[in-house]
């Protein structure tokens, strides 16, 4: 078959994010999009990137609220030129005369926003998760949908029955046409949800094919099964596509590559540090899958006296540290002398402090921007701007029951700084 005009054809919808909870604190003042990941990236820059690297260029990113920070980011990142249609849009939900309220799921969200998406030319949506890490070129998966005539296509992966729970687990037939599907099946169902999911996979215990909650729907179906079959149904996996497999032609597209929901902190945390491996599974260093970012001027990373592991350092940071391992810095983080960052992700700054303003800040006792002198800090995860005094210890792991407090919040053994927290000298956690 010959390649399609993928450009012409397709319009992406990025669902960026409901009300956040699972990853507070990290989305408690800005939406999910907007969250910042692998040192200068924020997490929408992944499917959007995905996009560009399929071209696919024209995208909306539904989101729950609007933020100066999201919009800022993309309005400073993704120009397409004068001579290209393409374009990244933010739809936020809004409230109006028939709506009073917030987008109340995933099929709800695009409802919403049907009447901007169809003022576009395009045969099929293609509708992605905000909080997934993965590089797929989504052409195969469209010329797929296009040469089984499908009216959805479904991407899945094979998972393990350890994480199987956590996914809509679908069983389809020799010719890839979904028969069954379950949103998140409790344990003891997941006997009946085996697949042949292929040797290789079969070997790694990857017996269950899961949704990656990334779909294609035919133009006509979408709004048919949005406003005319399903109109009070506000969820993709939970209701919308368990029904549709008996009415409609659903089929589902494997990928057996590296891809990660990172909708969790903890999930979050782990894919983060990852990237600090050897040869991580999520590679930016490859020319052909570039992830997109926005370009800022900032001078290179300052190192001096410390000792670097398995350590990411993003441009403009001043590392004086004792040592960092096993850990990601984002951009302009500051790190004192004699610290050790172990096993963590420092998300960086926003601003530099003056000399006068540190200064100043001395007089007043508040601790200057990033991590002061002689600290541990150990299994966390610092969001932007906050200023760690001397001496601090911070030491995550199991031993940390989960709780929230006014800057910091505990999840699975993880510390998560708030955004702008003070941690005055000697704190301990
Ligand atoms: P979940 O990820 O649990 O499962 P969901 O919480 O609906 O599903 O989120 C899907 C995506 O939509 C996420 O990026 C989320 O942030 C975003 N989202 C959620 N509510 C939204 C809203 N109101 N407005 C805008 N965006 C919103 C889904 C499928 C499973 C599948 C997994 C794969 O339901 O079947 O296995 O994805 O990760
Ligand atoms: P977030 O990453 O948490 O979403 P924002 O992107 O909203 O945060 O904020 C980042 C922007 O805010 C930066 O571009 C920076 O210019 C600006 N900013 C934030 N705090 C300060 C400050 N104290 N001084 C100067 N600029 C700041």
């Amino acid at each position: 078959m010959a390649k399609i005009n993928i450009n012409k054809c397709v319009l992406a919808v990025i669902l960026g994010g409901g009300a956040g909870t699972r990853l507070y604190p990290l989305t408690a003042s800005r939406s999910k999009p907007a969250v910042p990941i692998a040192g200068k990236y924020r997490l929408v820059d992944i499917p959007i990137s995905n996009c560009i690297n399929s071209e696919i260029s024209r995208m909306f990113v539904l989101t729950q609220f609007n933020s100066a920070s999201l919009n800022k980011h993309i309005k400073n990142t993704y120009h397409f030129g004068a001579f290209s249609q393409g374009f990244v849009d933010i739809l936020a939900a809004e409230q109006t005369p028939d709506n009073p309220g917030w987008f109340q799921g995933t099929a709800d969200a695009v409802r919403q926003s049907l009447r901007h998406i169809y003022n576009f030319d395009f045969e099929y949506v293609l509708i992605l998760s905000g909080d997934q890490l993965y590089q797929i070129d989504f052409m195969e998966m469209v010329m797929n949908h296009q040469e089984k005539g499908a009216d959805i296509s479904i991407a899945t992966i094979p998972v393990a029955e350890r994480e199987a729970s956590d996914f809509g687990i679908l069983k389809a037939n020799d010719e890839h046409y979904i028969t069954s599907f379950i949103e998140k099946p409790k344990k003891d169902l997941l006997p009946d949800w085996v697949s042949d999911t292929g040797e290789e996979m079969h070997a790694k215990g990857r017996v269950y094919l899961a949704s990656m909650g990334i779909y294609i729907f035919n133009r006509h179906v979408l709004t048919e099964i949005l406003n005319e079959v399903y109109p009070d149904y506000t969820d993709f996996g939970k209701e919308i596509i368990p029904h549709c497999i008996e009415k409609y032609k659903v089929i589902s597209s494997q990928y057996d590559g590296y891809w990660e929901d990172i909708g969790h902190i903890y999930s979050f945390y782990e894919a983060n540090l990852a990237l600090a491996q050897d040869i991580p599974p999520f590679n930016l260093f490859d020319d052909a899958k570039t992830i997109y970012s926005r370009a800022r001027m900032l001078p290179p990373a300052k190192i001096s006296g410390s000792v670097l592991e398995k350590t990411v350092i993003s441009d403009g940071s001043i590392i004086m540290a004792n040592r960092v391992e096993n850990s990601v810095i984002g951009i302009r983080a500051r790190i004192g002398a004699g610290s050790s960052i172990l096993n963590t992700y420092v998300m960086g700054n926003d601003f530099y402090e003056t000399l006068e303003q540190i200064a100043e800040n001395d007089k007043k006792g508040i601790p200057r921007i990033g991590v002061g002198e002689r600290c541990y800090i150990n299994r966390a995860i610092l969001d932007k701007n906050c200023r760690i005094g001397n001496d601090v210890r911070i030491n995550g792991g199991d031993h940390l029951e989960d709780s929230d407090h006014p800057l910091y919040t505990i999840k699975d053994g993880i510390v998560v700084v708030k955004k702008g927290a003070v941690l005055h000298d000697g704190f301990m956690i």
